[in-house]
């Protein structure tokens, strides 16, 4: 029990905005297009022009943004892009980092 009048209750913890995760599409030299703007429109709900956009811009440049998320929707994104891809054969990657 406290006699001294000393306890402490804490009222003043900051809310933060939680950090935020870019999903990145890596270019290969084998998998389909078709299949990459599947997966785009799939899991990233792009309408087929801006799937087909972030498609060429990976295709062309190596790396591509799908998405920006919180950490655990951008871990679940991933996974189905990776496991979608394992089923099908294709080496596609796909990885998150920190915005
Ligand atoms: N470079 C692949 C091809 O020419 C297409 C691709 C695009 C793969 C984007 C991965 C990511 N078939």
């Amino acid at each position: 029990m406290s006699t001294t009048g000393d306890t402490k209750t804490k009222t003043h913890t900051r809310t933060r905005t939680p950090q935020m995760y870019k999903v990145l599409l890596l270019n290969d030299d084998y998998t389909p297009m078709d299949f990459v703007v599947d997966v785009l429109m799939r899991f990233f709900r792009k309408n087929e022009l801006e799937a087909t956009r972030i498609m060429l811009a990976v295709h062309q440049q190596g790396v591509g943004v799908c998405g920006v998320y919180p950490f655990e929707i951008a871990e679940t994104k991933v996974n189905q892009v990776l496991e979608a891809a394992a089923e099908e054969g294709h080496p596609l990657q796909c990885i998150m980092e920190p915005e």
